[in-house]
């Protein structure tokens, strides 16, 4: 049994506490939020004894595998070195962290103590998305050669995440981090990205419209887009829907999780709606099941020694596409060559 503590009990970590529940083989046995009222109601819901409202108290009292820091960006820094330094294995909640230098030091932190560092950017994990990647792999549409990754959306979400109204950075740092992480992990690594933004509601500071293109080393030219200012006859949130032309078809993931393949041998449209979890709500569902999914990944690789998908070396990808995004938005949406590239 993998023995772990959560770090932060707000909005999203009741997500997480549900998902550790139904993992084989992890328990969480300790909690910590600085917030004390937050703290007793998750201790209490989920029936964990074990509580504290510092985390350097926790990592020198508690005996644990791995901690599971569900906090807002600007703790994540401070955190991940704490935990490193404690020898514990790590799961770091998206954005990483808020800046490159930030991101570089945490993953040299856990490499120097020998430690696994997993960022939980869960959206790949959607099982939508794998469905669509599987047809991708075995060769259903061809060579790919463009793409698009859509959210658009006018869903509130701002009274669960209030934070994000009042942040600096909006929409391309809290929702394009998901959906370029979509576009790498489907279509490869990219060598350049160009950007532009805008605000579309006046109540809120940042921006909540993004649209970026991205050439990959693949060859592939992709888009990625995403608005929470986009009012729909059908409200999609939080679908992620996808678009990807192949040199022997097209592939099409339609809002209601319909999968469309079409090639010479004609079109299959498949349903690849998510399960609902038992403590799952629509239309968090979908997120709610990938929670599930990465938490069971980190164990699995925790008990096999290896690398996790989404590692913190591997989110430097995506942490970097976001601040070029950002960078080519500032400049007239000039074309940014990535270092990673
Ligand atoms: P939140 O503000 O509701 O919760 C964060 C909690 O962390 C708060 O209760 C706060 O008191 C606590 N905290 C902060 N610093 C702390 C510290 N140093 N020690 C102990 N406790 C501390 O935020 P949220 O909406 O739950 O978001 C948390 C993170 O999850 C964010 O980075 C957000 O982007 C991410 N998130 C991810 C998903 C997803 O994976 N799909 C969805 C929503 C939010
Ligand atoms: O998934 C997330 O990171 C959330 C939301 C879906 C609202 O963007 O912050």
């Amino acid at each position: 049994m993998k023995k772990g503590a959560l770090i932060g009990c707000g909005f999203f970590a009741q997500n997480h506490m549900h998902a550790w529940a139904d993992v084989e083989g992890a328990a969480i046995t300790a909690l910590c939020d600085r917030d004390e009222n937050r703290l007793k109601e998750t201790a209490g819901r989920f029936g964990v004894e074990r509580t504290y409202t510092d985390a350097d108290e926790l990592l020198k009292s508690e005996e644990l595998d791995f901690v599971d820091i569900a906090t807002t960006v600007l703790t994540h820094r401070r955190l991940v070195e704490r935990a490193a330094g404690s020898n514990v294995h790590i799961i770091c909640q998206k954005p990483f962290a808020d800046t490159m230098a930030d991101a570089r030091a945490m993953t040299d932190a856990a490499a120097d103590a020998g430690v696994t560092l997993m960022v939980h950017e869960n959206f790949r994990w959607q099982s939508a998305i794998h469905a669509a990647k599987a047809e991708l792999d075995k060769g259903a549409i061809g060579t790919p050669f463009w793409g698009r990754v859509s959210f658009r959306s006018a869903y509130d979400v701002y009274s669960g995440q209030p934070y994000l109204a009042t942040d600096e950075r909006f929409i391309i740092q809290d929702l394009g981090i998901h959906i370029l992480d979509i576009a790498r992990f489907l279509f490869g690594d990219a060598r350049t990205i160009s950007a532009s933004t805008k605000r579309v509601n006046p109540a809120i500071w940042a921006e909540d419209v993004a649209t970026m293109m991205l050439v990959h080393k693949s060859g592939v030219t992709s888009v990625v887009d995403c608005s929470y200012a986009s009012r729909l006859s059908r409200e999609s949130f939080p679908e992620s829907l996808l678009e990807v032309d192949g040199s022997e078809g097209t592939l099409r993931l339609m809002p209601g999780y319909r999968l469309v393949v079409h090639n010479a041998s004609g079109t299959r449209e498949l349903d690849v709606s998510p399960p609902l979890l038992s403590w799952a709500e629509r239309p968090w569902h979908n997120i709610q099941e990938s929670v599930y999914n990465i938490q069971r990944h980190f164990i699995d690789c925790l008990n096999a020694s290896g690398a996790p998908e989404t590692s913190g070396l591997d989110n430097l990808k995506t942490l970097e596409l976001v601040e070029a995004a950002y960078l080519s938005a500032a400049g007239n949406s000039r074309t940014i060559k990535l270092d990673t590239a």
